[in-house]
């Protein structure tokens, strides 16, 4: 936890969500990561996981007893470390927008929860069709915007009378884009003012989010958005990615012109908190955030004593819609190595890569031969940490065939490491070690370097000159 940003926190709205498509995290999870983001400032839980049946699937059913004795305790959790729960329900696979008795089976549900004590709801109608399904509501409505603006209202309405203080947001099902495309702007004009929004920015996973695609979603809708940011999130297109780097890519700025951010979470639990940290830090300081400096607290705060070896693993798992370095101090190793190669100084060529692969080696041996203090972490993680010992050991190879002067005969001794990273399909080291490999083997010798030229004589631009076809 960092102390920047004393004060108050810049976003009004600053939560996590548990909306990935995956294992729902069980219910001790759940208390535990209220605690952890209470702790860090941030004040909303959503809870929404996509496959959870009575939440989507079969969102009519009501809760049993016992689900609702713990939905009671999350919220009575929440309440002392400053969080609030927002209960959301996802009716839109096939509800008839038109039937009030549909409506009604949402209110009710709605009100189960009410009655224990929770007072935020989200209405989520994102990844259901686009267009009206039912006879009914196609007769009726003129647009799936107008059919689900008319549910919301009702409910909206039904929940302000029987719930004081409630509080209601509509995931829309067009929830990404310049922010002022046709449904979503129809949505907006539809809507009761006080309903928020969410939205995710101009992607389902934005690199950015910008003030002034903020500022046309406002335009547009009517509200400033609530970011329902997919960051950690690895779900679906994502799954070969481990998404344990900071958060970056977010204005400075975008507090005056949102309503706050909730970040979408991993399955992965335990992983999930080192983004989660660097987002806290964000959004009670958007100014004073440094994704580097705010990462760094976070692998102290949520590895312990092996921050130094998971920091050594995670540098290298950075692949995600945010980053713009997936490897970065692998990367520069590879390209001296690469530079230094073709130009015949083979001292160049290891001299960063070879201390590199050795500390990597080695931080990859602990964090899979342990002890370890966040097991979990680990055992979250291990089909990556699994691959990052494998290309940690191909470097330490790569850079004995180079400093012996074997890599034009013997490269071939690297072909079963890459073999083996491509088979496991993990993204590892981004692009950077894989690309390296395949130029070892699958491409002939490097060339013999131009004797008439130094290395001293030459600038890096000039190493572009020697590269082979
Ligand atoms: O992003 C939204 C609003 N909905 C879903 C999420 O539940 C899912 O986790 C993410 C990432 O795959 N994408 C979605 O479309």
């Amino acid at each position: 936890m960092t102390a920047a940003g004393a004060g108050a926190p810049a976003f009004a709205i600053r939560g996590v969500v548990e909306g990935f498509y995956g294992t729902p995290w069980t219910h001790e999870d759940r208390l535990d990561m209220i605690r952890f983001i209470g702790e860090r400032g941030m004040n909303r839980f959503v809870y929404s996981p996509k496959d959870d049946p009575f939440l989507r699937r079969d969102w009519a059913r009501p809760h049993d007893p016992a689900a609702l004795a713990d939905l009671a305790e999350l919220a009575a959790a929440a309440a002392p470390v400053g969080v609030e729960l927002i209960y959301c329900l996802s009716p839109g696979l096939s509800i008839r927008y038109s039937d009030p008795e549909d409506a009604g089976r949402v209110l009710d549900k709605l009100a189960s929860v009410a009655a224990l004590g929770i007072r935020h709801f989200g209405l989520l109608v994102d990844d259901v069709p686009q267009r009206l399904q039912h006879d009914a509501d196609i007769a009726r409505f003129g647009s799936i915007a107008q059919a689900q603006a008319t549910l919301a209202n009702l409910v909206f309405q039904g929940l302000g009378e029987r719930v004081p203080d409630s509080t209601l947001i509509v995931c829309p099902t067009e929830y990404w884009g310049y922010g002022d495309e046709p449904y979503v702007a129809e949505l907006g004009q539809a809507l009761d003012p006080d309903i928020a929004l969410f939205w995710t920015g101009r992607a389902i996973c934005s690199a950015t989010l910008d003030v002034a695609d903020a500022e046309v979603f406002t335009r547009a809708t009517g509200r400033r958005p609530t970011y329902w940011d997919n960051y950690p999130v690895n779900d679906v297109a994502m799954r070969h990615e481990l998404h344990v780097g900071p958060y970056r890519g977010r204005a400075a700025g975008l507090a005056a012109s949102a309503e706050g951010v909730i970040a979408n979470a991993m399955e992965r639990f335990e992983s999930s908190k080192i983004a989660i940290a660097t987002i806290a830090d964000y959004l009670r300081s958007p100014a004073d955030y440094d994704p580097e400096s705010s990462w760094d607290a976070a692998l102290r705060d949520v590895v312990g004593p092996d921050a130094a070896a998971y920091r050594d693993f995670a540098d290298n798992s950075r692949s995600s819609c945010l980053s713009q370095l997936d490897a970065p101090e692998v990367t520069f190793a590879l390209e001296e190595h690469t530079f230094g190669m073709l130009l015949g100084d083979t001292a160049r060529a290891v001299r960063v890569l070879g201390p590199l692969a050795d500390r990597l080696a080695a931080s990859a041996d602990r964090l899979l031969h342990g002890p370890i203090a966040n097991e979990r972490l680990i055992a979250e993680g291990r089909p990556w940490i699994e691959a990052f010992a494998v290309g940690a050991a191909a470097m330490q190879l790569l850079a004995r065939l180079t400093a012996e002067g074997r890599l034009d005969t013997d490269g071939s001794l690297l072909r079963p490491f890459l073999d083996d990273l491509r088979t496991r399909g993990l993204r590892i080291f981004g692009d950077a070690l894989e690309m390296t490999l395949a130029e070892v083997c699958d491409h002939p010798p490097f060339p013999a370097p131009n004797p008439e030229r130094s290395m001293t004589s030459l600038s890096p631009t000039d190493g572009e000159a020697g590269h082979r076809e």
